[in-house]
């Protein structure tokens, strides 16, 4: 078969020394930590819609880079776009992708045409998958680009919106279905406002709930086993998303009843919007049983828009390896990489670059998070934190047999409690962190 990155080789694993740009220094695929091979720890996916479609348009210029493949027809492109994006995956031993509909096949004047292109490539798309092992991690419907979707898809201000976005993801959950994947993404697109002079706030979050609800049910009817995820995001393109940040997207769920079905697809970058870091959606999603996937990429902090960068921040990507660890590993999820080169990063090998940077940094992560865990000082720290909750009054508040009397009596009792009270100790753990990601 014609090769797109005919100038790219298959990426190995060099070692931390290699001066090689195009070789992994961190990512050695078949070695074993804890237990299972990074390959299967990671399970590192691509995004197509970046990787494969993104061209680094912005506000202010066209885009740089040429995803067009000196291809003319829409159906020819998307043909090779398919067989480039088997390429990269093969060349970066990539298993997993991740998809929107219109992300394989370009939509036409009516959704049934749009529909039969979906189905044409979706049988393209198995056949690659069949022809390499990759798997589908997760699939999902872009209900965001088209301008009917201009006030929302489930939350939208028309019935006849929401009627057209359900047949969308009917279609999105078939094809989903079809090619074996293991997860599926609502992310909240233009769900959401961008003033309540004009918005029923409660309506349309009342039809986000009718609208899952359906969408969930529909999806289990046609044989779909995998997780389905919101992925929380708190702004852009609205001013206010309703899938705000893990916290909010949990009680909405409880609220209608969906929290059995439906777990988070946690951002990094979407993490730092809502004002939290990573590690903080990553544990919230965690304490409350929802961990289930990762968008992984990193925002530049100075500015306040979604810049999905590829990760560099190995504190960013060892605390997320620990929570990642801490939950027990990934099940149907994994670390897709919702990440673009920079606009001026515009050459095909910058794309081999971004990855390789963000998989050797969650590499170097996953090192890091084993570290943290076998030095055990931090979890000790925060284990000891807690200790007198074990023994005497602690205990008795656990257990609920202590009564708000019992409670008063042992205070006036003590008569100050300050003495018992110790050091948060923050700035000796961040000193231990530095200690056991640089000392060797
Ligand atoms: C947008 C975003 C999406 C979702 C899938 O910020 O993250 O690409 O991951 O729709
Ligand atoms: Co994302």
């Amino acid at each position: 078969m014609r090769e797109t990155f005919n100038n790219i080789p298959k990426i190995k694993y060099e070692g931390p020394k290699s001066k090689n740009p195009l070789a992994f220094r961190f990512y050695n695929p078949g070695e074993a930590i804890g237990g299972k091979t990074m390959r299967e720890q990671l399970k590192f996916a691509m995004s197509y819609w970046h990787t494969i479609c993104g061209e680094g348009a912005d506000m202010f210029g066209p885009g740089t880079a040429d995803k067009s493949f000196n291809e003319k027809s829409p159906m020819y492109l998307y043909k090779h776009k398919a067989r480039a994006a088997f390429e990269l995956m093969d060349k970066l031993s990539i298993d997993w992708f991740c998809f929107h509909d219109r992300d394989i096949a370009p939509e036409s004047l009516t959704l049934a045409g749009s529909n039969a292109r979906l189905d044409e490539m979706t049988d393209i798309i198995g056949d690659l998958m069949r022809e390499s092992g990759k798997k589908l991690l997760w699939g999902t419907a872009n209900l965001f680009s088209n301008p009917r979707f201009m006030h929302g898809a489930g939350t939208a201000a028309n019935a006849e919106v929401f009627a057209f976005a359900a047949a969308q993801v009917k279609k999105a959950l078939e094809i989903t279905v079809r090619l074996g994947g293991t997860g599926y993404v609502f992310w909240g697109g233009r769900e959401g406002y961008e003033t309540l002079l004009n918005t029923d706030m409660g309506f349309e979050i009342d039809n986000m709930a009718r609208f899952l609800k359906l969408m969930t049910a529909y999806g289990r009817k046609i044989g779909f086993k995998g997780d389905y995820y919101i992925e929380p995001k708190p702004k852009e393109p609205t001013a206010h998303q309703y899938d705000f940040d893990a916290a909010s997207v949990l009680a909405f769920l409880r609220k209608y009843g969906l929290e059995k079905e439906i777990k988070l697809n946690i951002e990094a970058n979407h993490a730092t919007l809502a004002g939290h870091t990573f590690q903080h959606e990553l544990r919230t999603a965690r304490e409350n049983g929802a961990f289930g996937s990762i968008d992984a990429n990193q925002g530049n902090l100075l500015l306040g828009w979604d810049t999905d960068q590829f990760p560099s921040n190995v504190y960013e990507t060892a605390f997320c390896m620990y929570e990642v660890i801490k939950a027990g590993g990934f099940t149907n999820g994994g670390l897709n990489f919702d990440a673009k080169n920079r606009r001026g990063s515009y050459k095909h090998e910058d794309i081999f670059k971004g990855y390789i940077l963000g998989m050797d940094s969650f590499a170097l992560g996953l090192r890091l998070a084993y570290k943290i865990i076998e030095d055990g000082r931090l979890d000790a720290f925060v284990e000891n934190r807690y200790k007198s909750f074990k023994t005497g009054i602690g205990a008795d508040i656990i257990s609920g047999r202590a009564t708000v009397e019992d409670l008063e009596k042992f205070a006036l009792d003590k008569g100050d409690v300050m003495e018992f009270v110790e050091s948060g100790g923050q700035e000796e753990l961040e000193g231990i962190v530095n200690q056991i990601f640089f000392a060797g």
